[in-house]
């Protein structure tokens, strides 16, 4: 057996009370550095062990923030791990010369890690059947302190690897080898 619900709609008239509006006469202006642009602050080109270029990063300061975009066109389909590593120095073929996660603070590494994490630590970068690639992270630390560590005497080095970091796994995310690297040039 069904019942048979009528629904009945009633329209209501509803009545607007007059509202007087008040304007502000403050303005709510940030007093941030809300007037300076984004300003490229350093930039590599990202090569295999073969010397292949295979992508690219370029370091943003903006609305008092750092930030990196990255770029990845001619690496199989897959997601992988990537970082700053302490050193600017890719020798072939391991780029064993670049160091650890770049780590000034002396955390363990990963997001996951209560411990964590390195300074150097950015989520993984997956590229498409295509072979291609974008991504952009905002690092969390202070502008000026991350241009000073970036920047440092021996320099930095973005590096990709062979898989993905698990943000966990101490010192490197168990990430598997290291597969390409560019050094991070100061922009000039
Ligand atoms: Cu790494
Ligand atoms: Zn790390």
């Amino acid at each position: 057996m069904f019942v048979l619900e009528t629904l009945v709609l009633h329209s209501k008239a509803l009545a607007l009370a007059t509202l007087a509006t008040a304007l502000h006469a403050c303005s709510s202006k940030d007093e941030g550095d809300v007037t300076s642009g984004p300003t490229v602050v350093g930039s590599t080109l990202i090569s295999t062990a073969s010397g292949t270029e295979i992508g690219s990063a370029e370091i943003v300061r903006a609305n008092g923030a750092i930030s990196i975009s990255v770029m990845i066109d001619g690496l199989e389909a897959g997601e992988r791990a990537l970082h700053l590593h302490s050193i600017g120095n890719c020798d072939a073929p391991d780029f064993a010369s670049a160091g650890g996660h770049l780590n000034p603070f002396g955390r363990a590494h990963g997001s996951l890690n209560p411990d964590g994490q390195h300074l150097g630590d950015m989520p993984n970068i997956t590229t498409d059947n295509d072979g291609q690639a974008k991504l952009a992270f905002t690092f969390s630390d202070g502008p000026d302190h991350l241009i000073q560590e970036i920047f440092d005497a021996d320099g930095t080095a973005v590096m990709i690897h062979a898989g993905p970091d698990d943000y966990i796994s101490d010192p490197a995310g168990a990430a598997g080898p290291r597969i390409a690297c560019g050094v991070v040039e100061p922009a000039g």
